[in-house]
C-alpha cells in the first residue's frame, strides 16, 4: 500500500507550498488566539491530510509508513499545532482500528475520518496510568448486547474536536495485567460521556487535549475493536510503535524549521562588527544542530522502510524517537542560544518553539520509556 512515487512527489509539493504560503503566516494568529482557523482545518481535509495513513479503498491516500514520515516531516517545518489537527486522526487514534478492525467498523469509520469529517483520539492515559499504561482502570463491563464504560482518561488530544474515540478500558477487572484489557470504538456524543475543557499548557497553544469522564456509558458489543476481547492493550502497543516513527519526523520536521531560524539569525545579527554566524563558537552550534537533524532523519527513514517490509520495528521505533525528541530539544536550546537575549523574547519564534518541542520528549512514551522498550529487546534477543 503505497502511493506511486509521482503522484507521491506531487502530494508533497503541495504540502510544502502549504506550510510555506498558509501555516507559517498564519503561525502568530494561533499563538495569539489558541485556536487553529477554521478556514486552515477545511484546507488541510482539501489536501487529503487527514488521510494519509488511510487505505485508498476507505477514501485515504494509502501512503505506506516512508511516505507518511516525508510528509510529517514537511508539516511539522510549520507550528506543531497544525500537525496536531490531523495527528491523532492520522496516527494513534485511526491506526489501532486500521490494523486490527472488522470489515464494518473500518466501513463505519474510515471514510468519514480520511475526509475529516470526523476526527479520532486514542484514549489510553489516565490520570494513575502514564508509562504504566497497563495498570489502567478504566473498565467496560458486559451487560446484555452493551458494555458499560466507567473511568476517567486524561491528556486526550482532540478529544473535544473527535467523533470517534479509541478507548482502551478493562472487560476483565480480574485479569490486572495487559490481557485483561480491550479497546473500544466509541462515539463521544453517547451519554455518560464528558469532554471536559482543554487544559492549558505550556506550549503548543492551539492544541487541545483535556479529560473525558465515562460514567455508565453505554455501547454496543458491536464497538469492540475486532470483536475481540483481551486485544486492547497489544493494539495500542503496536500503534504506539507505529506512533513513535511518525513522531519521530514530527520532531526533525520542526527541528529543521529551527534551524533555518537560527542560521538567517547568525547570518544577519552583527556584533564585534561582524555575523555571528562567522564566529566558530556560532557554527559548532549549527554544525551540532545540523548532524543531529541528519542523523535523526536517516534513522527515521531508515526504519519506517523497514515498517513497510514488516520488519519488527519496536525496538528502532524506540531508538528513533527518543534520538529525535532529544535531539529536537538541544536544537531548540541552541537556536535560543544562538539569538542570545532575543531568543527569550516572544517576538522571535525560536522562543515558541522551545516550548513547544519539550512535550516531544514525553508524549506517546517519555525518554525513559523509550529506554527502557530498548533495552528490553535488547535482553530479549540475547536470550534467544
Ligand atoms: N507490540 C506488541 N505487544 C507488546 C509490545 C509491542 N510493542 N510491547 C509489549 N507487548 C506485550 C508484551 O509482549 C506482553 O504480552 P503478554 O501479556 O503476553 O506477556 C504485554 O504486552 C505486556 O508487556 P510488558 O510486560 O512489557 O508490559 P509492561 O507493563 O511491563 O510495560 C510498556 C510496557 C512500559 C512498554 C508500556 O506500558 C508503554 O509503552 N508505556 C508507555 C505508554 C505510552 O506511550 N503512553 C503514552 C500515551 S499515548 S499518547
Amino acid at each position: 500500500m503505497a502511493l506511486d512515487n509521482e503522484t507521491f512527489e506531487l502530494m508533497k509539493d503541495s504540502v510544502t507550498r502549504f506550510v510555506r504560503d498558509r501555516l507559517v503566516p498564519a503561525e502568530d494568529t494561533v499563538e495569539q488566539t489558541n485556536e487553529v482557523p477554521e478556514e486552515i482545518i477545511q484546507e488541510m481535509r482539501d489536501l487529503g491530510l487527514f488521510g494519509l495513513s488511510i487505505p485508498e479503498e476507505y477514501g485515504g491516500l494509502g501512503l505506506n509508513m516512508e511516505q507518511e514520515c516525508e510528509v510529517i516531516h514537511e508539516l511539522c517545518k510549520a507550528s506543531l499545532t497544525f500537525r496536531s489537527v490531523i495527528g491523532t486522526t492520522v496516527g494513534i487514534g485511526s491506526q489501532g482500528l486500521v490494523m486490527t478492525g472488522t470489515e464494518e467498523q473500518k466501513k463505519q469509520y474510515l471514510p468519514r475520518l480520511a475526509s475529516g469529517e470526523i476526527m479520532s483520539s486514542f484514549c489510553l492515559t489516565e490520570p494513575d496510568a502514564g508509562s504504566d499504561a497497563a495498570s489502567l482502570r478504566t473498565v467496560a463491563i458486559k451487560d446484555g448486547d452493551d458494555y458499560v464504560l466507567n473511568g476517567t482518561k486524561r491528556f486526550i488530544t482532540n478529544a473535544l474536536r473527535a467523533g470517534m474515540l479509541t478507548v482502551m478500558a478493562r472487560t476483565n477487572p480480574d485479569k490486572k495485567g495487559a490481557s485483561g484489557i480491550s479497546a473500544f470504538l466509541v462515539d463521544p456524543k453517547t451519554p455518560g460521556v464528558t469532554i471536559a475543557k482543554a487544559d492549558e499548557k505550556m506550549g503548543q497553544r492551539g492544541t487541545k487535549t483535556s479529560d473525558i469522564i465515562f460514567e455508565d456509558a453505554r455501547v454496543p458489543a458491536s464497538a469492540l475493536l475486532g470483536g475481540a476481547e483481551g486485544q486492547g492493550f497489544y493494539t495500542a502497543m503496536k500503534v504506539l510503535d507505529r506512533g513513535r516513527l511518525h513522531l519521530s519526523s514530527v520532531s526533525t520536521g520542526i527541528s529543521e524549521r529551527i534551524i533555518a531560524e537560527a542560521l538567517s539569525y547568525a547570518a544577519e545579527r552583527k556584533q564585534f562588527g561582524t555575523p555571528i554566524g562567522e564566529f566558530q563558537l556560532v557554527q559548532a552550534m549549527l554544525a551540532d544542530s545540523q548532524a543531529e537533524l541528519f542523523a535523526g532523519q536517516a534513522m527515521t527513514l531508515d526504519a519506517a522502510k523497514k515498517y513497510d517490509r514488516k520488519e519488527e520495528i519496536a525496538m528502532l521505533a524506540a531508538c528513533c524517537k527518543m534520538f529525535t525528541t532529544e535531539a529536537a530539544g538541544r536544537i531548540a536550546d541552541r537556536a535560543v542560544q544562538i539569538h542570545g537575549g532575543s531568543g527569550y523574547m516572544a517576538e522571535y519564534k525560536v522562543e515558541r518553539f522551545y516550548r513547544d518541542v519539550r512535550l516531544l520528549r514525553l508524549y506517546e512514551g517519555t525518554t525513559q520509556i523509550q529506554q527502557l522498550v530498548i533495552a528490553r529487546n535488547m535482553l530479549k534477543s540475547l536470550a534467544n
